[in-house]
C-alpha cells in the first residue's frame, strides 16, 4: 500500500511543476502555401518566474521564438530569440508584428479550423503542451512576414 501512495506521488509531480507556467490564448494564422513559414502566438505568465528556453511541433521541422525589430527606415525585421525571460507574475503576449513562433517547414498548410499540437519548454516547468487552433488567412496576420 505504502509502495503505491508513492509512486503515485512520483507520477504526480512533473503535472504540479508543469502548472507554474500558464500558457493561454494560442492561436496560428492559416497559411496559402506550405513552402512559407507559419507563425503561431500566445500568451505566456509565470507566477514564480520562468525562461523558455525551446519551441517544438510535429506540425513543423523547426520551430523558434521571433522577435519583430523596425530599424530606422521603417522597415521590420525579425530576429531569433533564444531564450525568453518571463518575470514572476509578468503576462508576455506574443502577438502580430511582435514576438511570434515561427514555424520552418511546415508538414502540411495550416488549414482554417485545424489545431496542432505545440510543446514550449521552460527552465523551471520543463514542457508544456498547447493545442494551437488555425485561424483565417486574413486574421490579423504579421507584418514582414511575406
Ligand atoms: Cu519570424
Amino acid at each position: 500500500m505504502k509502495t503505491i501512495a508513492i509512486a503515485f506521488l512520483a507520477a504526480a509531480l512533473p503535472g504540479l511543476a508543469a502548472a507554474d507556467v500558464i500558457v493561454t490564448a494560442p492561436w496560428a494564422r492559416a497559411s496559402i502555401l506550405v513552402s512559407r513559414p507559419g507563425a503561431a502566438y500566445l500568451t505566456l505568465t509565470s507566477d514564480t518566474g520562468d525562461r523558455l528556453i525551446a519551441v517544438k511541433t510535429p506540425a513543423a521541422d523547426r520551430a523558434m521564438l521571433h522577435g519583430t525589430e523596425t530599424d530606422a527606415d521603417g522597415v521590420s525585421r525579425m530576429a531569433h530569440i533564444e531564450a525568453l525571460d518571463l518575470s514572476p507574475g509578468e503576462t508576455v503576449t506574443l502577438a502580430p508584428g511582435g514576438m511570434h513562433l515561427m514555424l520552418m517547414g511546415l508538414a502540411a498548410k495550416l488549414e482554417e479550423g485545424a489545431s496542432f499540437p505545440l510543446i514550449l519548454r521552460f527552465e523551471s516547468a520543463g514542457e508544456v503542451a498547447v493545442d494551437v487552433p488555425v485561424l483565417g488567412v486574413a486574421a490579423t496576420g504579421p507584418e514582414g512576414e511575406e
